[in-house]
């Protein structure tokens, strides 16, 4: 593919005033038929073509003015018409028809079957496999579709926008039409056709109008939508609340199919959604299911607002609608739960994603400037880290200015295509603050690197904290500028409360809030009584790295008190993560592994201490992941050694806090009905944590087995599966819980993918076979995205030791995979291979025997566009 870049953006020649599409639907051989009314923008020249975008298409018909056009008056290609010498009318009207063969449409991008059931996915570049166009976000029109289709098999035809009527067609066939006054790009359109169950409700905004919600699961699964639909009415709900925005039609309707690229998709109207982030009842759904689902499904509906009625220009604003649309869901998790877990939940995942990402070869800015493959820039950077930028708006501005400036967005940008500049500058008009400097958020890659130094003079009374950032170079970009940090602080006294400066100098601070402008800059408080103990970063208000020689006493000061529970939990993992560093050095130089024992009092202590919510201490007691571990010591990594070092961290905390671990697993044990609120799943989260801990001080596999036959419910139910499997692997205990699991989860793959998951992530060299051998039982299904993203993907993603083997088998197994999946599903292939992006931050052997996997897919005859650019990109 070709290098598309944001500076060559200029507008479409044409405009499109209106889109009529009829399909006549069938599994092999759709006929599709778009008629299109364009008139030529001002300006353009009359001799310029109409050009539009196709994908593996093949045309069936041509008119012009409803006239079949002349053979020298168009070219085609499987890819493109271009069609010449249109009428000096203006505006005209262009007819295409097109054969499409939903049945073999494999890559899951635009019309295609899922369990019998038509269903599209047009975002990105989808649209162009359904009919010639300009498929491109910022040619919009409002939309009338006619949808014809066999009765039998097909009693649901469903498109965007207001139900306008149907009936019977011909002979067994029948129709719908519909019609979507928002003016839209083809990215949004989506059509559904088949058998479904339903599931309905009603909504009535603010002004009083009444929608209809519908949400279709396939028959047998509609009591497993409850959930879906309590959480979309929160959030059409709350969306009135805190940004004032209804919802625009008279319907809103969400489709769960079971074969899906991503987790859900916004078409106006008519969402489409993975089944998984749907479906949910205690039997087969963890908190963690029930948490995704209310998120994607808030999501979904923001995006109404954030992205369908005010769209991106190009797909390199996509954080635009992504970024936004993430703080948005961000925001409504953390009023629907606790805000402090919520937030340090997110922050995790950040770290874990985005921060890994931006280490590594795949770095790129929050709006990038050129791509070969839109698809793959749907990535944690834009989403993200695009929410993190969107979340230092509102920190710099404070509730009022963020809304303010949010309000003016809608007011000026509504019906439109638009750019960040288009949104910084709302801001800024709305506010009066100039966000120059800080706009650098969306052009420059790369995490910042904040380094502190702090020093108190107590005859002078004044604290002086001098900072300097460095923001690394990544592909593309070796030299930067300094960045405006927003750092939310606290100076913590000696017992415990705030200290507020009398006075500051050096830099802006307003409020609770630091400016960090300069390359190094030093701020300095005065009346400043006694030596405090600054909290820095509070909520992770600005997404960096620090490097901050705080002391471990400091630390604990700030885990103790800090009026921040973030900040609490941040500082208990800095005082952890220096120990779980030496743990794996010391384990990989065949030293005793020692831990400090003021982290394991640290820890201990927040365990204990009841006043704290479970959820908070479930957090707390979780420690960095080996993931996590690799990318703090930053290269030469070695995943046994910090696999085995965490363990002992884990098992020397076990053991000092094994009677509060006891007392807290009989404590907890689930009283009453189960439901999946946040208290519950707090509660079920710190039972989960102490049975982990517990089964790291004991040999016998006798309480995790109890805890198996006991569960009332999935979270407890899988987490006891995965204590088992990970800790006691060979046991018979685990053989029969594995095996019971399977039998009675047979009909349900959503869960079964819980089972390969557990599987695929049981550490050592031995979770290779078992991975091969769960991709040949008759539950796996190679064709379907869930079930590979379970097994293959889990794999690679999530089992740090098994899949990085020494030998390289893991690697080349992911490449084998790949190969495999391309020519079926591009997108899909060209993700899992980004498991393997840090590749070069390990030891040598391994990230030799990386490189040569990376090498096999490199030299394969037929690669997607997809997998070319990633694999290209990681070997750069
Ligand atoms: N806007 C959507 C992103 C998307 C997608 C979804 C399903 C399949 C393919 C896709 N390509 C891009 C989802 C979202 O962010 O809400
Ligand atoms: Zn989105």
């Amino acid at each position: 593919g070709q290098v598309i870049r944001l500076a060559d953006y200029s507008p479409a020649d044409f405009v499109l005033e209106r889109t009529d599409l009829t399909f006549e639907l069938d599994p092999r051989s759709t006929k599709v038929e778009a008629r299109l009314i364009f008139h030529r923008r001002p300006g353009v020249a009359a001799d310029a073509p109409l050009v539009l975008d196709g994908d593996e298409l093949s045309l069936s018909g041509l008119l012009i003015d409803q006239a079949e056009a002349e053979a020298s008056r168009y070219t085609v290609t499987p890819d493109r018409l271009e069609i010449r010498d249109l009428p000096e009318e203006s505006p005209f009207e262009i007819t295409v028809v097109t054969i499409i063969d939903p049945e073999s449409n494999t890559q899951l991008m635009g019309l295609y079957r899922t369990n019998g059931v038509y269903c599209t996915q047009c975002e990105a570049e989808g649209f162009r496999r359904i009919t010639y166009f300009p498929d491109r976000p910022d040619v919009l029109s409002p939309f009338t579709i006619t949808i014809i289709a066999e009765k039998a098999g097909n009693p649901l035809l469903l498109s965007n926008g207001n139900f306008l009527g149907g009936g019977n067609y011909d002979e067994g066939r029948h129709f719908a039409a519909w019609f979507d006054p928002h003016p839209k790009p083809s990215y949004l359109f989506a059509l559904v056709a088949g058998d479904l169950g339903v599931v309905e409700d009603t909504f009535t905004t603010a002004s009083g109008n009444e929608v209809a919600l519908k949400i279709y699961v396939e028959h047998g699964n509609e009591p497993r939508a409850a959930y879906a639909m309590d959480a979309l009415k929160r959030s059409m709900k709350w969306d009135e609340e805190r940004f004032g925005r209804e919802y625009d039609l008279n319907i809103f309707q969400i489709v769960a199919v079971s074969d899906f690229n991503m987790g859900a998709m916004e078409n106006k109207g008519l969402n489409v959604f993975n089944d998984k982030y749907v479906l949910a009842d205690p039997e087969t759904a963890t908190d963690a299911d029930y948490a995704n689902i209310e998120a994607i499904i808030a999501h979904e509906y923001f995006h109404n607002w954030t992205g369908n009625r005010i769209t991106c220009r190009d797909w390199f604003q996509l954080c635009l609608k992504e970024g936004l649309t993430v703080y948005r869901d961000h925001e409504f998790s953390a009023d629907q739960r606790s805000r402090a877990v919520k937030r340090i939940a997110e922050v995790r995942h950040l770290k874990a994603e985005q921060f890994a990402e931006d280490s590594g070869p795949l770095a790129h800015p929050v709006r990038p400037e050129t791509y070969r493959e839109i698809n793959n820039f749907y990535t944690t950077t834009v989403y993200e880290k695009g929410s993190e930028v969107t979340r230092m708006i509102a920190t710099l501005l404070g509730d009022d200015g963020f809304r303010k400036g949010m309000d003016l967005y809608f007011e000026r940008h509504d019906g439109e295509a638009a750019t960040v500049e288009d949104f910084v500058k709302s801001f800024e008009d709305a506010t009066g603050r100039d966000l120059s400097q800080f706009k650098l958020w969306y052009s420059q890659a790369g995490t910042p690197l904040v380094t502190v130094s702090t020093a108190y003079d107590a005859a002078a009374r004044t604290f002086t904290l001098s900072l300097e950032q460095m923001v690394p170079a990544t592909p593309g970009q070796s030299a930067k500028q300094p960045m405006h940090i927003p750092l939310k602080f606290a100076l913590i006294g000696e017992n415990g409360g705030e200290i507020a400066p009398t006075a500051v100098s050096g830099g802006e601070v307003s409020g609770d809030v630091l400016h960090l402008t300069e390359r190094s800059q030093t701020f300095t408080f005065t009346e400043v009584p006694d030596r405090p103990v600054l909290s820095l970063n509070r909520g992770f208000s600005a997404p960096i790295n620090l490097s901050f020689d705080q002391s471990g006493a400091d630390l604990a000061h700030i885990a103790r008190h800090d009026s921040d529970l973030f900040a609490r939990w941040q500082a208990l993992s800095d005082l952890a993560l220096p120990v779980l560093n030496k743990a794996a050095n010391d384990a990989r130089d065949g030293k005793v592994v020692s831990v400090d024992p003021a982290l394991v009092s640290a820890l201990i202590e927040t365990l204990a201490n009841d006043k704290l919510e479970p959820a908070f201490r479930a957090q707390a007691l979780s420690l960095a992941s080996e993931a996590d571990i690799a990318r703090e010591l930053g290269g030469n990594n070695n995943p046994d050694a910090i696999h085995a070092g965490r363990n002992a961290v884990l098992k020397a905390v076990a053991e000092k806090g094994f009677s509060t671990f006891e007392r807290l697993y009989k404590e907890l044990a689930p009283k009453g009905v189960f439901a999946p609120d946040a208290a519950g799943a707090g509660r079920r989260a710190l039972r989960n944590v102490a049975l982990t801990y517990l089964a790291h001080a004991e040999e016998s596999p006798a309480r995790a087995a109890e805890a198996f036959a006991e569960a009332d419910n999935m979270t407890e139910l899988a987490h006891a599966l995965t204590v088992l499997a990970h800790r006691f692997p060979e046991a018979d205990e685990t053989l029969a819980a594995l095996a019971a699991f399977a039998t009675r989860f047979d009909t349900n793959p959503l869960v079964l993918d819980k089972w390969f998951s557990i599987q695929a992530t049981i550490p050592g060299e031995a979770a290779l076979a078992r991975v091969e051998a769960l991709m040949k039982d008759p539950r796996f299904n190679a064709q379907n995205p869930n079930r590979v993203r379970a097994l293959v993907g889990t794999f690679a993603f999530a089992n740090p030791t098994g899949f990085n083997r020494v030998d390289g088998a893991g690697y080349r197994l992911l490449a084998d995979q790949i190969l495999a999946i391309d020519p079926r599903n591009p997108q899909l292939a060209a993700r899992l291979l980004t498991a393997m992006r840090s590749w070069r931050s390990l030891e040598p052997v391994r990230a030799e025997a990386a490189k040569a996997a990376l090498g096999k897919i490199t030299g394969a005859k037929q690669l997607s566009a997809d997998v070319a650019d990633i694999v290209e990109r990681m070997l750069k």
